[in-house]
């Protein structure tokens, strides 16, 4: 296979762990759709060059026209009261952590991207009609699966880097959200007490004509009046306002939104920005503006008096010593040094890992998602053309022969702690009645699809069995594949496994279960991600205890790929 559309596969001794090696390859450079045809943003760099030059000409000419000066003398650059802005410690220490807290959010992002490097403008996700992706076409020749589409990102980009390692950048990711909004949350509430805000929320709306002149300024690549530039300006206060006050409030809201629980149970905040894929985009597009806004901060600060600008950051003071810049060179150190290690113990001590952010950011989930039923459906006509998948079909004598003679001789039995175990055939399955609903299959790696469920409510299961007193956990078996030595297998709450729509679905969009997507049948748990929807079940144990099985997490992904036990976000 190897190298199609110009990609590059990757062959690195790490990655032959993973899935699919032969097609493989790292994450390229965004493409953006324009109609049919994909374009390399790589290709706009001298067109927007010419661009860039063209403003700058533009600029000269208005700064060198006459009415430049009354205008820029009318419309100040230059806030009045920059001379007398202080910076006390607690700013100075949240920024630094907040810097530590955005490059960790914006690696570990990326790396969740590269697990599904598309990005989709409609509820679907349509291969061909992504609005911007970073990788090929998909292929048409086999069945191509969400994991063999997984790209590889290097260290440079991503935490933990490497490829279908989302598992692991997902507690890096959730761990540091819970920190930013603390963060966040402190930083208003002293900014609002000290009287600082001034400096971050226009109160004039000179604001606007002042920014007008600063742009202007600037696009002439010259500086604002006022010492060597670091005076502060509007535009300034402009650029940090959006990002404290618009953009990271909105980073955190489009993220809550690729919730299933969420999205299963309030339509209406899904809805708040389109649907999951829209809020996944925006979400990317958001986090492509704040990362920006660091590139030119960072540019500013170098380029007008450096060790100023340190001075004020690091030590609070306004002074031109070389002081500020050396313990500022020394924090930074300090943060690509704690970047370096979250590396390492990612790759060394996973398991580790993904403890202790499951005792954290596990009960988060369960007492912020997990308190509700889902409820939400949507309509027919929401169904998703084409529906991405995960897994194949077992590949066992045993499964052959059932799904040859259309899983007449198939039995789901349950078992464990219950007080009648017994073995369902599918006709008495369908016999207990069917529920049928039109839902969303989250997939952890960035994708969704619409599609129609109809089968029998695992309570019904419940109640017949009658699991026995202190029994809390269903482990759902899949058929073990003989090719590929997988036993897929998941844990789940019955709890939740009695709500309503909790079912083993026999049917997808009114046909019978296709065998790709599970024959005969499959879990639906609307609360979570699409790895918790386990397919092609062949038996269920009802137990108190996961931890004796396999490697011990409660799944065969949270086994071998790090994920959290919950995912309902
Ligand atoms: N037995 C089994 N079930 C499985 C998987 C698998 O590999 N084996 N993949 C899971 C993953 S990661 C996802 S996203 C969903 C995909 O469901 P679909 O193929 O119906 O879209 O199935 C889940 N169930
Ligand atoms: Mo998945």
């Amino acid at each position: 296979m190897g190298s199609r559309d110009g990609e590059k596969p990757i062959n690195s001794k790490r990655q032959r762990r993973g899935f699919a090696l032969d097609d493989a390859v790292k994450m390229g450079v965004p493409r953006l759709r324009l109609g049919k045809r994909f374009i390399r943003l790589t290709r706009l760099i001298i067109p927007l060059l010419l661009v860039a030059v063209a403003v700058v000409v533009v600029a000269k000419l208005i700064t060198g026209a006459g009415w430049w000066s009354t205008f820029a003398g009318n419309n100040p650059c230059v806030l009045p009261a920059s001379a007398d802005i202080d910076f006390p410690a607690w700013l100075r220490a949240m920024h630094w952590f907040n810097l530590l807290l955005i490059v960790v959010l914006f690696r570990s992002g990326i790396q969740i991207l590269a697990d599904h490097p598309r990005l989709y403008a409609t509820i679907h996700s349509t291969p061909g009609r992504e609005w911007l992706r970073f990788r090929g076409a998909v292929r048409k020749d086999t069945v191509w699966t969400a994991l063999d589409d997984s790209t590889y990102l290097s260290p440079i980009w991503g935490l933990p880097s490497g490829r279908h390692t989302s598992g692991m950048a997902r507690h890096w990711h959730f761990l540091s959200v819970p920190l930013w909004i603390l963060l966040g949350v402190a930083f208003l509430v002293l900014i609002f007490a000290t009287g600082q805000w001034q400096r971050l929320v226009p109160t004039t709306a000179e604001i606007v004509p002042g920014s007008i002149t600063c742009a202007v300024t600037y696009a002439g690549l010259s500086l604002p009046p006022g010492e060597g530039g670091v005076s502060y300006n509007s535009l300034q206060e402009l650029a940090y306002f959006s990002v404290v006050f618009i953009a990271a409030p909105l980073a955190i809201l489009t993220g809550l939104a690729m919730s299933p629980a969420l999205g299963h149970r309030f339509a209406w905040y899904e809805r708040l920005f389109g649907n999951r894929q829209v809020a996944r985009s925006l979400h990317f597009v958001i986090w492509c503006f704040i990362g920006l806004f660091v590139v030119v901060h960072v540019a500013m600060v170098v380029f007008t008096s450096f060790p100023k600008n340190m001075s004020h950051m690091v030590l609070g003071t306004n002074s031109s010593s070389w002081w500020g810049v050396v313990i500022g060179m020394v924090i930074i150190a300090v943060i690509v040094g704690l970047l370096a290690f979250a590396h390492w113990l990612s790759w060394h001590h996973p398991r580790k890992i993904q403890h202790t952010f499951l005792r954290i950011a596990d009960r988060l989930n369960g007492f912020l998602f997990d308190r509700t039923a889902p409820r939400v459906e949507y309509k027919k006509t929401n169904t998703s053309p084409y529906h991405w998948t995960n897994g194949h079909p077992p590949q066992s004598p045993e499964y052959e022969q059932l799904s040859e003679n259309d899983f007449r001789d198939y039995r789901l039995r349950v078992h464990g702690m219950v007080e009648e175990p017994r073995e369902f055939t599918l006709e008495e399955l369908k016999a207990m009645g069917k529920h049928s609903q039109i839902t969303e299959t989250d997939c952890v790696q960035g994708w969704s699809g619409v599609a129609e469920w109809g089968g029998v409510q695992v309570a019904k299961i419940l109640d017949t069995v009658k699991p026995k007193p202190g029994a809390r956990f269903a482990i759902f078996y899949a058929f073990v594949d003989e090719g590929r030595d997988i036993k897929y297998y998941d844990s789940h709450d019955l709890a939740q496994l009695r709500q309503p729509n909790s079912i083993l679905a026999y049917e997808m969009n009114d046909e019978p279960l296709p065998l790709q997507y599970g024959a005969p049948l499959r879990l639906r748990n609307e609360n979570q991600l699409g790895f918790k929807q386990i397919k092609w079940i062949e038996s269920v144990e009802i137990t108190d205890d996961y931890r004796g099985l396999y490697k011990g997490q409660g799944g065969f992904r949270e086994d071998n790929e790090f994920v959290g036990r919950r995912a309902e976000i």
